[in-house]
């Protein structure tokens, strides 16, 4: 059977597809992990945003799938149904498979209303085995109720296997990366690629949605294993690693170990992105020694928020004294950090967010990754949120990716909250102020940005202000940005 397997295009602005473009592993994995005797071809669509349509339709020429699948997150669920439906008008006897976050997540809710109009099935959970049995079945190789983790449509109604076990990591072929049909996938102007090391988190963040998809589970691959796949991703040509770990720091020791590994099987050439915690990384000052040695250059740091109430409402405990061990640590190894940052609090005021900002400002936080707290489906985070009836956007889950205001606070309405996230980010920018851990590893950059770019876009702002208010330039540029995922035809 011929298959093709997409990943959706919509981004956000912080990870504008001019700098970020990660192939993505779920689908890689998915392909590694079918059977021999068919063809798959991979397809992320983050690399066709200008052109999607049509190069979907000539995908679809080229290759002659009989199955398509289709990854989103909950985000970018409404362009998961378009695409459906443009395939199904193109060729309607394609069977198209919906997987990941938000199909785990609402697989109930879609498949009771008309958004499962153009899926025939859901994987729930983990995809390597169920989609693996999903094509024996339609094979007639294996029984339909046989699968579990699967829905599927039986007399125009959907039924629903049950949920399938967590999978055994080592049993888990590596990533096709071969299969990937287009090109272009970067991180700073050179070569990026996604490998796990892990999968699962313990913590109880409770705006995560995590533990709906593993439980509070930590399994970890082998050394071995991990190797391995970054020889094959070394050998696609990737210059830049991304960790898809979400908490990479919570076996500490492990950690210290993988990143030894990595130095002996001389794969300390790569540059490495993590996502961590600031308690792991606080938790022994070798660690960061040992990610610099490895290669290890920029990490996501969990920070949050600075207020303690905030903290607890988050259920992340007071780790702000963790926090400050963690940034030390990680800048004295130069190792650059997107500190994440999450706003827009139930009891929050302007003064919150902006204390926040100059926490980052003040501790040289290279990148900011801040998002407006969102009411993800599932998530402990949205109950208690709805309770407060601070969510003024239940349902357009096209806005819920962190940048967009989906709640209001008991003193900021949403469009306070995304006017006041706008101001700050301005205020605060890091494009326009040098950070030392910046300066260290794009020295280059920094001149180019120091001699060039910064006088460009100080004189384009200061022509952009003339005769208009800071309210009036806010929703300009709200205006362009609410259109970067409406993808042309
Ligand atoms: C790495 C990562 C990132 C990276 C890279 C993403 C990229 N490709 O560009 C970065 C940091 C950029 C990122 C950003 C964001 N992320 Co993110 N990210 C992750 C993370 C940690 C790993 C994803 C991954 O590759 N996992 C490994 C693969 C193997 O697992 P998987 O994706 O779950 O796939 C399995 C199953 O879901 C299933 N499956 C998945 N897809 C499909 C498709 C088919 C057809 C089938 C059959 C099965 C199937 O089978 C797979 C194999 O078992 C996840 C959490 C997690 N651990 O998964 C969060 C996560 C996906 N991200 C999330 C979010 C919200 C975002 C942001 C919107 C937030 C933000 N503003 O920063 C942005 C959006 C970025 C963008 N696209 O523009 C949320 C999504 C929640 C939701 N309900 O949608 C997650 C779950 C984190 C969370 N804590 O809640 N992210």
């Amino acid at each position: 059977m011929k298959i093709l397997l997409c990943s959706m295009p919509d981004t956000v602005p912080q990870f504008s597809s001019k700098t970020w473009r990660a192939p993505n592993l779920a689908i890689s994995s998915i392909a590694g992990n079918i059977q021999p005797q068919h063809e798959v071809f991979l397809a992320d669509l983050v690399l066709k945003r200008d052109t999607l349509l049509p190069s979907i339709k000539k995908a679809i020429e080229d290759y002659q799938p009989r199955m398509v699948g289709l990854r989103a997150m909950t985000f970018q669920f409404n362009t998961a149904r378009k695409i459906a439906a443009f395939i199904k008008s193109l060729h309607g006897d394609i069977k198209i498979a919906l997987g990941g976050y938000h199909a785990t997540l609402m697989y109930e809710e879609i498949t009771s209303s008309d958004e499962s109009k153009h899926f025939d099935y859901i994987v729930r959970g983990e995809g390597e085995e169920t989609f693996r049995d999903l094509l024996d079945a339609i094979e007639s190789k294996k029984e339909w109720e046989d699968i579990p983790g699967l829905s599927y449509r039986s007399n125009n109604c959907f039924l629903h296997n049950p949920p399938r076990p967590l999978e055994n990591l080592e049993t888990i072929k590596l990533p096709r990366r071969d299969a990937r049909i287009w090109k272009g996938y970067l991180f700073s102007g050179k070569s990026l690629d996604m490998i796990e090391t892990s999968r699962g988190c313990t913590m109880t963040c409770n705006f995560c949605s995590m533990n709906r998809m593993y439980g509070r589970t930590f399994r970890t691959c082998s050394f071995e294993r991990i190797m391995q796949d970054l020889t094959n991703a070394k050998e696609s040509g990737a210059k830049y690693i991304a960790f898809a770990d979400d908490n990479i720091t919570l076996n500490v020791k492990r950690f210290e170990s993988l990143c030894d590994a990595i130095v002996t099987a001389r794969h300390n050439d790569l540059r490495y992105i993590v996502q961590a915690s600031t308690t792991g990384i606080a938790s022994s000052p070798a660690l960061a020694q040992k990610m610099a040695r490895a290669g290890i250059r920029i990490v996501f740091l969990g920070i949050e928020n600075v207020s303690e109430r905030n903290l607890k409402i988050m259920n992340k405990g007071n780790v702000l004294e963790k926090t400050k061990r963690a940034i030390e640590y990680l800048h004295n190894n130069n190792i650059l950090i997107v500190g994440g940052m999450i706003i827009g609090h139930a009891e929050d005021k302007e003064e919150d967010i902006a204390q926040n900002f100059e926490f980052f400002d003040k501790a040289n936080i290279d990148f900011y990754g801040e998002q407006i707290i969102t009411p993800y489906p599932k998530t402990g985070m949205r109950d208690i949120l709805i309770k407060q009836g601070l969510v003024t956007n239940a349902s357009d889950y096209s806005k819920y990716n962190g940048f967009w205001a989906n709640v209001r606070t008991k003193y900021l309405s949403s469009e306070d909250l995304q006017f006041l996230r706008w101001k700050y980010r301005q205020k605060y920018s890091t494009f326009f102020k040098t950070t030392p851990v910046f300066k260290a590893n794009f020295p280059f950059v920094d001149l180019i940005r120091k001699l060039i770019l910064r006088p460009y876009y100080r004189i384009k702002n200061l022509i952009k202000s003339i005769g208009k208010t800071e309210h009036e330039i806010f929703k300009k540029d709200m205006k362009r940005l609410a259109k970067m995922n409406n993808f042309s035809t």
